[in-house]
This record gives C-alpha cells, sequence and structure tokens, in this order.
C-alpha cells in the first residue's frame, strides 16, 4: 500500500494484499463506511488507523509505506473476507518519525545512567514511607489516560524493575477499546527486602470517546469509593448499590497523585472528546487539591535516536517539543511532565530504561507526600 503526505493530511490511495484478497481503504466521506460486495461496515471502528496499523516506513519524498500483517486483514474489514474492493481512507494526521535533531545543549537536567545512579533511585523509592502524622502507610497514584497510552505497562515497567526481570503481570497490548476493564490497585514487592513498597499504582479503563470509562466513575475513584476489581460499564457509573461500594472512604483508600499517562506519537491527534473529558477530570482533581503529573510514553516512536539509545531523550528535539505540547495542551507545568519509555519489545532490563520510570516515580512520590501534608 502507498500514499502521499499533503500538509496534515496522509491520502492513502489503496492497499492490495497478496493472495485472494483486495483491500482498499475507504476515507471518511461515507460517514467512515466502507462497502464491502456484500454488506457495510465501519472500518477499524475510527476515524484513524490505529495502533494495529503503525507499520509506516517514510522515504525522502514523504511518500510511505504501510506494511499490513495477516492479522490486520481481518481486523481492517470487519471479518468480512468478501471485500474486494473499497474506497479511498483518509487519515487526518500521521505523525512522521522525527529526524535525529539533537539539541545543543539537554533540554532537562540529565541523570547518571549509570548502576549508582539506578540504586540510588531505587533505595529511595523502596524506602520509601508517607510521611507520618497521617493514617496513609501506602500512596494511591492513579493511572489515568487515553486507550493504548501504556498506563498497564508503566505499571509492568515499575514491577519488571523491582523483579529484576521483564514481568507482564497486567494485561498491556493494542486494543480498539480498553484492555483494561477493571480497577486495579497493584502493589509492588521488593524481593531485596522482601517487603511491599509503600504504595499503590492503580490502573483502570482508559478513556475514548465510544466506550470509555465515566467522568462520574473517575470522581468516585478519587475519593476512594471504588473497590478493586470493581468492573467498569461504559453505559452507567457506578452507585451506592454497586457490589463493594465504599460509603465512607478513608484517606487511605483516596487517590493521592493522579499520573495522566499519554502516548506522545499521538499527542497532535487525541480525540477532541478525549481532551474535552481530561478537562472535566482536570476539574476534579484541581477540586480535590490531588497533585498531577504526566508519563508521557512511547517516545521511542517519535524519535529514531531515542528508539536507537534511549538515553538521547533528553537531547532530543522531538521529546523537547512533546513535552512542550503535553505541557500545554493538559495545562500543567513542563517539571511536571516525564519522559518514560515502557518496556514493550525487550526482553531484559536496561539501566536506563529503569532511570526514567523510577525518576517519574520517585517525583510522583514527592508530590503525593505534598498532598499528605496539606
Ligand atoms: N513503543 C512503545 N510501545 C509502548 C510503550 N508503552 C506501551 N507501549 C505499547 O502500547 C500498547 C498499549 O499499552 P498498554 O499498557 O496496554 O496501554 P493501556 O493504557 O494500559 O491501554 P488500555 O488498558 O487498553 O486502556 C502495548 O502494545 C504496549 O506494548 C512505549 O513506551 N513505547
Ligand atoms: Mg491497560
Amino acid at each position: 500500500m502507498g500514499g502521499q503526505r499533503s500538509g496534515d493530511e496522509l491520502l492513502v490511495v489503496g492497499v492490495s494484499l497478496t493472495g485472494k484478497r483486495q483491500l482498499v481503504l475507504a476515507n471518511g466521506k461515507n460517514g467512515n463506511r466502507v462497502l464491502g460486495s456484500q454488506s457495510s461496515f465501519a472500518l477499524n471502528g475510527e476515524e484513524h488507523l490505529g495502533s494495529n496499523y503503525d507499520r509506516c516506513v517514510f522515504n525522502e519524498e514523504k511518500n510511505f509505506k504501510l506494511e499490513l500483517q495477516q492479522s490486520d486483514d481481518e481486523s481492517l474489514s470487519g471479518g468480512d473476507f468478501n471485500v474486494r474492493d473499497l474506497e479511498v481512507y483518509l487519515v487526518k494526521e500521521w505523525k512522521i518519525p522525527a529526524k535525529s535533531v539533537a539539541t545543543a545543549q539537554p533540554w532537562r537536567e540529565v541523570p547518571l545512567w549509570n548502576s549508582p545512579s539506578l540504586l540510588s533511585l531505587q533505595d529511595y523509592v523502596s524506602k520509601y514511607h508517607p510521611i507520618e502524622d497521617t493514617s496513609v502507610t501506602n500512596v494511591n497514584i492513579l493511572l489515568l489516560g487515553e486507550v493504548g497510552a501504556g498506563k498497564s505497562s508503566f505499571f509492568n515497567t515499575i514491577n519488571s524493575i523491582f523483579r529484576g526481570e521483564i514481568t507482564s503481570r497486567a494485561c498491556a497490548g493494542s486494543s480498539k477499546h480498553s484492555l483494561t476493564t477493571t480497577l486495579r490497585k497493584y502493589r509492588v514487592r521488593d524481593p531485596s527486602s522482601g517487603q511491599y513498597l509503600n504504595l499503590r499504582l492503580c490502573d483502570m479503563r482508559g478513556l475514548e470517546e465510544s466506550e470509555g470509562v465515566k467522568t462520574q466513575d473517575i470522581a468516585l475513584v478519587l475519593d476512594g469509593n471504588i473497590p478493586e476489581h470493581y468492573q467498569f460499564n461504559p453505559a452507567s457509573h457506578a452507585t451506592p448499590k454497586s457490589p463493594g461500594f465504599k460509603r465512607d472512604p478513608e484517606l487511605q483508600d483516596k487517590v493521592h497523585t493522579v499520573a495522566f499517562v499519554i502516548d506522545a506519537s499521538t499527542i497532535n491527534v487525541i480525540n477532541t472528546a478525549v481532551i474535552h473529558q481530561m478537562k472535566e477530570i482536570q476539574s476534579l482533581i484541581i477540586e480535590r487539591g490531588i497533585p498531577q503529573v504526566i508519563y508521557l510514553t512511547k517516545l521511542d516512536k517519535i524519535c529514531t535516536d531515542i528508539d536507537n539509545d534511549v538515553k538521547q531523550i533528553f537531547m532530543s528535539s522531538a521529546c523537547k517539543q512533546a513535552v512542550d505540547t503535553v505541557a500545554d495542551v493538559i495545562g500543567v507545568p513542563r517539571s511536571h511532565v516525564f519522559p518514560v519509555k515502557n518496556y514493550e519489545k525487550e526482553s531484559r532490563l536496561h539501566t536506563p530504561i529503569d532511570i526514567l520510570a523510577l525518576s517519574a516515580l520517585r517525583q510522583t512520590l514527592v508530590f503525593a507526600d505534598d498532598y499528605l501534608e496539606d
């Protein structure tokens, strides 16, 4: 398949898959629906090609080639294998992976990418206790963000660091709707002490336009009313009659810091409904005086230098630009935005990846203490 980028719009002119099936992607002018030989169906259910179809290679002329895998054509065609010829599909925005442009100076203080630096961060997190004179023994950090942003992967990354090997306790992957459907308050064990860390990473269903979690449910999560394992229902929010609903939550049950998890490779195309919901959620967070941070993920997808070597993150102009944009769009100080690279393709731990994730977590714990102090 091929196409040409023009301005901010990318026109995909056709697809021809080898074998019997022929697919040509349709555009949005037919209400984003395409005609198969016998039926009509929504293309991919969305206005843009999802992360399932992002194996996109650009050449110097900005022509691109999208490499589809065998499994893609089923999801593209909605399982309709009678599809032969479809119309052109218009992709509204496609971020071209930035060429490696290094800034003259690092845009933020660069950590020492070595084992002592990692050990000191690990030591801080494993010895962390919420400030005394509160009843709180564990701080609750809520991971919140769009479907597929990397919330569960961030928990897996932290858990892997302490386990000393790549782990995958939380289910992570690409899917049209949120893979995580319940509220999980994950604890992390530090094998060196045999103790659990004094924090919980709360993972939940992602935000999305149609089937996402309701803002009312998020208010209840912030206030500690919703129990662990609660199954979010996109059609209706929790009520005091919901199973396990906590009518009188204590400070220990509440969220003490919110970490918005944002996919750097899609910040320019975040669905406006999702941004609107994030703003509503922010009002709830601000009303409650809860600190907020941003974990900016998938930077390896916007800068080839970072993909090759995570240590380049603070020298990458694409990363700096992404941090500036997200701070502006979400409305938080840039110092609250933490670039991270989650474990996803790696088969062993890498010190720089660990340092980025633990630096983000360390600062989040400092903010959580600020909240508890007040
Ligand atoms: N390249 C890259 N991929 C990532 C990164 N973080 C997560 N991913 C991938 O993105 C996909 C979605 O990650 P998840 O952790 O499942 O995202 P989520 O926010 O939990 O998504 P839902 O539970 O579906 O709302 C997975 O395929 C991950 O492997 C990252 O930093 N870089
Ligand atoms: Mg998840």
